[in-house]
């Protein structure tokens, strides 16, 4: 077991590949590695074969052009090969990943459930606050003011203790779940588990996306639209996040924070924003 991990780290470390925040990052690790093994393979190989053309049918030992041109089929079955390897990799690796993603999707209440709003060029988060309840959304109430259409005055109180914090500055907080006897939880892999992070993703004007490579999410964000998603944090730590597509003038400047914190860091910082106000206009990233 050690032995393997040294060897990813190996692999990795000479790949320069960013430090891992995420339990599910490892498995995206790897398969870059598996990539990278097949880029590497198909490097040497053609280079090697471009090398040995240039010698072999160099113009003075043929002098005169040969108009037939390959003969044996050992190219056609190389291409089958690589296509072959390719499919595994897409088949076997990638698609199985997707799918245990998208099947494992953590439920709501064993969660940290955040929504971030991404815009021209800035990301704006929202929390439920103590009551666990985000602000009732409805596309009528939208205003160029409120453009996600929260209702401010909920009479349920939904509203009342959203927090909304500063643009630029998202945090999730850490949290080492235990079993029934207090005892640290661990994955099956013997792994400590840590509370999973859903972020509803959504965008105010065009299409950005938000990365964090620590964390290996990447994720579009659609106007109209609203993308769960969701990652076990395993470390605490600040990291960069980047918008990865072209959105506008600013794009190179779309960047913030995304913070792991203890949970004690993120309660006081969830204290200083909370509650909004109530009947405030709930969301304003000026
Ligand atoms: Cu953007």
């Amino acid at each position: 077991m050690e032995e393997q991990s040294t060897f990813w780290q190996w692999q990795k470390d000479i790949l320069s590949m960013p430090p891992l925040g995420s339990r599910h990052g490892d498995d995206v690790d790897v398969f870059i590695i598996y990539v990278h093994w097949l880029m590497l393979f198909l490097f040497v190989l053609w280079t090697a074969y471009f090398f040995y053309v240039l010698f072999r049918y160099n113009s003075r030992s043929n002098p005169k052009a040969d108009p037939v041109g390959v003969r044996s089929h050992y190219s056609t079955y190389l291409e089958i090969g690589v296509a072959v390897v390719e499919a595994i990799l897409l088949l076997a690796i990638a698609i199985p990943m997707w799918a245990k993603t998208v099947d494992d999707f953590p439920k709501d209440e064993d969660s940290t459930v955040m929504r971030l709003a991404a815009e021209q060029f800035t990301w704006g988060s929202r929390y439920t606050g103590k009551n666990g309840l985000f602000a009732k959304q409805d596309i009528r109430l939208a205003t160029p003011e409120n453009l996600l259409g929260y209702e401010a005055n909920d009479p349920n109180g939904d509203a009342s203790d959203d927090v909304t914090p500063p643009p630029k500055d998202v945090r999730v907080p850490l949290i080492a779940l235990k079993d029934e006897n207090g005892e640290p939880l661990k994955h099956p892999d013997g792994k400590q588990a840590y509370k999973p992070v859903i972020i509803h993703l959504t965008s105010k004007d065009v299409i950005h996306s938000l990365k964090v490579n620590t964390l290996r999410i990447c994720q579009d964000a659609m106007p109209g639209m609203t993308i769960p998603i969701h990652f076990e944090p395993t470390v605490t730590g600040r990291y960069l996040i980047t918008c990865a597509q072209l959105c506008g003038n600013g794009h190179a400047s779309m960047n913030a924070w995304f913070s792991v914190v203890t949970e004690e860091e993120f309660d006081e910082w969830q204290a200083e924003y909370a509650p909004a106000k109530p009947g405030a206009a709930p969301i304003s990233f000026e």
